[in-house]
């Protein structure tokens, strides 16, 4: 089973709890046992997941911003006018704003998420900004094939908008099953304008998964709270901790939840047991260099038009056309 088979699922399209209970079942039954990281993205898990993009040791989030900053006007340059913008997961309040200012009389922005109350609160924050630009926002999940709404006006091309490295959450088989999903979407003149962190010293990707504040710790032990919240599941949140190593071979985050003792968990009829310092998988964060990233969007049918790398060369954006 991989990390991303399952599909992702949310709030109110919430899988019946019987669905859910049966994806976790299944995870906990495989060897290894690993669940699928969507599974942080509850209410609070967002929160958390906001407060470790503040924290010092996560580079990711201000080298992209710090990036589409510095290079906005030619990011624009390079998408040209009359896109149509359409976003993978809930717009990013501030990234999505600094494309959005940026771009010659963009034809209307179409945010795709599956969790509605996002997808909603996202289009209000933008709407204050952008009273005129139209929006078209999509309830639905971006791993599958999506049905565009109709353009308010004819766009010159269409642009997917996927920042803050969430493509470093697939394997590779399944981040180039996407990338080839976008290739579609996009059609003949589209591209592809995404963010992807890339390689560096490991010190400094490990510190970025474990933040001295504990932020990161607790983001990934929230998954077990969810979980026994709405399964009911009985997981002693403090026999559990948060793992993040960095794989050099692999070239990703590997983040597991350690059981710190002997225990058994139930959740619905089933009764699982952990060892003491058993390992669960709970995500990757792959790290890309840039031949690599090429390499992966060519198996695509994607090339790289162009690249954006910060002086420290933390992270990248980078624009793909066919
Ligand atoms: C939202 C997937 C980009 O992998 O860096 C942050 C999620 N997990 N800290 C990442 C995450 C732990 C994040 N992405």
């Amino acid at each position: 089973m991989s990390l991303q088979a399952l599909e992702p699922r949310d709030d109110d399209r919430r899988p019946p709890a019987s669905e859910l209970l049966e994806i976790v079942q299944r995870g906990l039954r495989a060897q290894p046992k690993r669940l699928p990281s969507w599974l942080f993205y509850d209410e609070r898990g967002s929160e958390l997941f906001e407060q470790i993009c503040e924290q010092p040791e996560y580079y990711l989030t201000r080298a992209e911003i710090a990036l589409l900053e510095t290079h906005a006007g030619d990011i624009a340059r390079t998408l040209g006018p009359d896109v149509r913008l359409v976003e993978y997961g809930s717009g990013n309040a501030v990234k999505t704003r600094q494309l959005l200012e940026h771009l010659a009389f963009p034809v209307c922005y179409v945010p795709v998420e599956i969790a509605s109350e996002a997808l909603a609160a996202s289009v209000r924050r933008l709407a204050e900004r952008f009273p005129s630009l139209p929006m078209q926002p999509l309830h639905a999940d971006f791993t599958r094939p999506l049905r565009l709404p109709i353009p308010p006006r004819a766009p010159r091309r269409t642009v997917i908008y996927f920042p803050g490295s969430t493509i470093g959450n697939f394997e590779q088989r399944e981040a180039i099953q996407l990338l080839r999903t976008m290739r579609d979407e996009m059609g003949e003149a589209g591209g592809v304008l995404i963010g992807v962190d890339l390689k560096k010293d490991a010190a400094r990707i490990e510190a970025a998964y474990n933040d001295a504040a504990g932020i990161t710790a607790e983001f990934t032990l929230n998954m077990l709270a969810r979980l026994n919240r709405e399964l009911g599941s009985d997981f002693h949140l403090d026999a559990y901790r948060h793992r993040a190593h960095y794989n050099p071979l692999a070239g990703r985050i590997e983040t597991h939840i350690i059981s710190t003792r002997e225990q058994k968990v139930r959740v619905g009829r089933m009764l699982a047991s952990f060892g003491e310092d058993e390992a669960m998988l709970v995500e990757y964060s792959c790290k890309y260099s840039p031949e690599d990233f090429a390499a992966m969007a060519h198996k695509a049918g994607l090339e790289v038009a162009k690249v954006w790398v910060d002086p420290e060369q933390l992270f990248s954006v980078q624009y793909l056309v066919r």
